[in-house]
């Protein structure tokens, strides 16, 4: 496999012939083979005999993660066990855990989705790519790893965790190219400083390929400054082959959709109506060519917009904006809607604040209680009850005025909440315990 670079600067119009040709084909697959497509089309009198444009998809009915549940785990392969050559699993935290198989095709077209990614970040085989997802079930791992080999860099298979055997590798063995959580880059950075090295000086790192979590665009400047390097926005979801749906190239204005592989729609989640380019909504997602396991209009919760015309760098494949959330990550807070990126927005605007934070969920007389706990910046003065209330007060008043609703701030200190090797622990639920 090598990285077909003609494609990514193809006429829109070829890509939407490209999409609605192989979602023809898909959606009959589906409903020839799987037993729920057959059901759920039939159901919404969908007749994937009759796709005769890309707008005549939005009559298809939609998938969602209770369906991948409710078929767990083989009963959505739309090939024989047989062609299914691998399989990987989302975490599966919040219930029972989704399946995701691949073909060969599937994993080469894996491996170019992200290689992808290499490309954009002007990477290949010169380069050495340190891949510190997990290996695994999780799709970070084998997901970069193929995009690495594909790329044709020297792949380096750390997988998450030791960090500093991490550090050392980074330093000794000239990896150029970093993917991983952000928040476990920045987790990285954090230590080797600890260690009394420079990063952004001892290491070699050109660029990160960072994504499975949200982080902001004050996040991703703080990594840039102390790695030295310039940090690309990977997406993707299990339900959907996994990290390369869509990646950030070198202008950072958004990530490039894999048009030919996936096609997008935002919709309204409330009404499911489909929405115009540049207005946010909730991103879906069809499988244009996925063999063992392809989508039809699955409802992903990630809240995201397709950014309106064309990129500097000349691809024509178009852009999702960088994610928000998750139409699941939002808190009604006393009858408030409130996203946690929302909170942070407030936190940013405070210099001694670092971009370490949990917010905590729990219950008191009956009433929801939001308490965010936050890390100081190194340097300030936690001894000084004066200094702490101060700073605490006004995040809480600022809080108060950006989101109309009353959120307990606690300062702590640096490095106290627990880092992670993947993705970051931002929300924590007590609600249910607090019931018992
Ligand atoms: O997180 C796949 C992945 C691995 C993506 C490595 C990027 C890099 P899941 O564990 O199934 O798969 O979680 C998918 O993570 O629906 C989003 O809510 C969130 N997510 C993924 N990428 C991003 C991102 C992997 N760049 C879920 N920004 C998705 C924000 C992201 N959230």
């Amino acid at each position: 496999m090598s990285i077909d670079q003609d494609v990514l600067k193809l006429p829109h119009d070829q890509i939407e012939q490209i999409q609605l040709d192989g979602i023809k084909k898909t959606a009959v697959r589906v409903y020839e083979n799987v037993p729920f497509y057959k059901n759920s089309f039939d159901e919404a009198r969908f007749n994937p005999y009759e796709i005769n444009s890309l707008d005549d998809l939005s009559k298809a009915p939609f998938i969602t993660k209770q369906d991948l549940r409710d078929n767990y785990p083989y009963k959505l392969f739309a090939v024989p066990m047989e062609d299914v050559l691998e399989i990987h699993m989302s975490s599966g935290t919040t219930g029972i855990a989704t399946v995701g198989g691949y073909t060969k095709h599937d994993l080469d077209i894996w491996g170019e989705c992200f290689g992808r990614g290499v490309t954009y970040a002007d990477g290949g085989p010169k380069d050495i790519v340190h891949v510190c997802y997990g290996y695994g079930l999780f799709t970070g791992g084998l997901g970069a790893h193929y995009g690495g080999l594909c790329s044709g860099a020297t792949t380096i298979p750390m997988s998450a965790g030791n960090t500093e055997r991490q550090i050392r590798v980074l330093k000794e063995m000239g990896s150029t190219i970093i993917c991983c959580t952000p928040s476990y880059a920045m987790h990285i950075a954090d230590t080797a400083i600890e260690m009394g090295l420079d990063p952004a000086k001892d290491f070699h790192l050109r660029a990160g390929i960072h994504g499975a979590e949200p982080f902001s665009d004050n996040f991703r400047a703080d990594l840039e400054k102390k790695l030295n390097y310039k940090v690309l926005d990977v997406y993707g979801l299990t339900e959907c082959m996994g990290p390369g749906v869509a990646i950030e190239c070198m202008e950072q204005t958004g990530l490039h959709l894999a048009e030919d592989h996936f096609y997008a729609e935002i919709i309204d989640p409330a009404t499911g109506k489909n929405l115009p380019d540049g207005e946010w909504g909730e991103l879906v997602l069809t499988s244009v060519d996925r063999e063992a396991q392809p989508v039809i209009r699955y409802r992903t919760k990630d809240i995201t917009r397709i950014i309106p015309g064309e990129c500097a760098c000349g691809r024509t494949h178009r852009r999702i904006d960088r994610l928000h959330g998750r139409t699941d990550d939002m808190m009604i807070i006393r009858g408030v809607n409130v996203f946690p990126s929302q909170i942070e927005d407030v936190m940013e605007t405070f210099d001694d604040v670092s971009s370490w934070y949990q917010i905590e969920l729990s219950t008191k007389n009956s009433l929801d209680v939001v308490t965010l706990k936050a890390e100081v910046n190194p340097g300030f003065d936690l001894d000084s009850v004066a200094s702490i209330e101060n700073l605490q007060n006004s995040i809480q008043a600022k809080l108060k005025t950006a989101l109309a609703v009353g959120i307990k701030v606690k300062l702590v200190e640096p490095k106290s909440i627990p880092r992670s090797t993947g993705k970051a622990k931002r929300v924590i639920d007590l609600r249910k315990e607090n019931e018992k």
